[in-house]
């Protein structure tokens, strides 16, 4: 078996140690131009060049969760596109969702900016019951969080495609159920997969349907949101703010706003960080299963993108 690694931004020669002394029998490699075409390849956002070589790879492993990037490539047409399912990302994302709401709803920021200056001052607490928080996406990771998130007692919402039945959420699906599950939401967490449906989705029309108040974290892609459009709901006060891991440009280009906005909170695309060995176990366990001719999970449907 021939695998071959094409990884943008990521350091090859530790995938290549994992997954060759996972695989002994195969043969390794990271991919250079020319280099013999692969029976599987472990990507992130490769080269056209390196999928024009491959016209007959049986599988691409995404080292993410979000395919994006390689479904705007012109993709090998037999090729399977299989991405991380979970692989240690959806407890990183529960613990970072969970930060920035508690964060946002205890006021932590007002507090720590009180004592800064020597302030013993009680804010009045806040409600759960005046905190729903809506999660748009409800697959690997938007369960996950929505798990955690009851667990702290608020009322969760979901959004997604399909109909789900998740205890202790409040589930809603499809286009047409998009403004009542918006309307009830003091919290909106963003962890749609990035589309055709959902570029653009986080935007004036839809942020101002979130109950007055509103609060942002969004974790999913820079895409989903017009930035311009947050800033405007911000200054006129229907949002409170947000809490921002994803960019329109990334990394956030120096001097953007968002930067040094008082009521926005940026982090480097951190919320749920790729673990390489966790990666390569499942990747190589998904490998062996092709082999066998077993199904696996986490096959991207190539019509709807995700
Ligand atoms: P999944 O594919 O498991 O879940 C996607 C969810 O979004 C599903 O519930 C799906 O609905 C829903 N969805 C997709 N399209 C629509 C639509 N048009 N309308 C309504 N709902 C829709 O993905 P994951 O949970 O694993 O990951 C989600 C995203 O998180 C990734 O695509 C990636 O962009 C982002 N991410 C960000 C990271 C970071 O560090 N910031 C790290 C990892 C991921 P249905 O269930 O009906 O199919
Ligand atoms: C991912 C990411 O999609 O890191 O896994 O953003």
């Amino acid at each position: 078996m021939r695998i071959s690694i094409c990884c943008t931004d990521t350091k090859p020669e530790p995938w290549l140690a994992g997954l060759q002394a996972a695989l002994p029998q195969a043969e390794v490699s990271v991919w250079a131009p020319g280099a013999p075409a692969a029976d599987y390849a472990v990507v992130w956002a490769p080269p056209q060049q390196f999928l024009d070589e491959q016209p007959h790879i049986k599988a691409l492993f995404n080292i993410g969760a979000g395919v994006d990037a390689l479904m705007q490539r012109n993709l090998p047409p037999e090729a399977l596109v299989v991405r991380l399912d979970d692989a240690g990302m959806s407890v990183q994302m529960a613990e970072y969702v969970c930060h920035a709401l508690i964060r946002h709803f205890r006021e932590f920021d007002q507090y720590e900016a009180d004592v800064a200056q020597g302030k013993w001052s009680y804010r009045r607490p806040r409600l759960r019951r005046d905190c729903p928080v809506g999660i748009m996406g409800l697959g690997v990771l938007g369960q996950r969080v929505a798990q955690a998130v009851a667990q702290f007692e608020f009322p969760v919402l979901g959004w997604s495609r399909s109909a789900k039945q998740l205890t202790g959420v409040q589930c809603f699906a499809g286009d047409a159920t998009l403004p009542a599950f918006l309307s009830r939401t003091q919290v909106l967490v963003c962890l749609l997969p990035l589309t055709e449906d959902t570029r653009g989705i986080l935007n004036r029309q839809t942020l101002s349907q979130l109950r007055p108040g509103g609060y942002l974290i969004h974790v999913a892609r820079g895409g989903h949101l017009v930035e311009q459009d947050l800033l405007t709901l911000i200054d006129q006060g229907h949002l409170a703010g947000a809490t921002l891991d994803v960019f329109q440009t990334e990394p956030l280009p120096g001097g953007h706003v968002f930067w040094q906005h008082p009521k926005i909170i940026v982090t480097p695309h951190t919320s749920a960080r790729t673990l390489r060995d966790e990666s390569i176990a499942q990747i190589v366990g998904k490998m062996l299963a092709l082999e066998c001719g077993e199904p696996v999970a986490g096959v991207v449907d190539r019509g709807r993108g995700y």
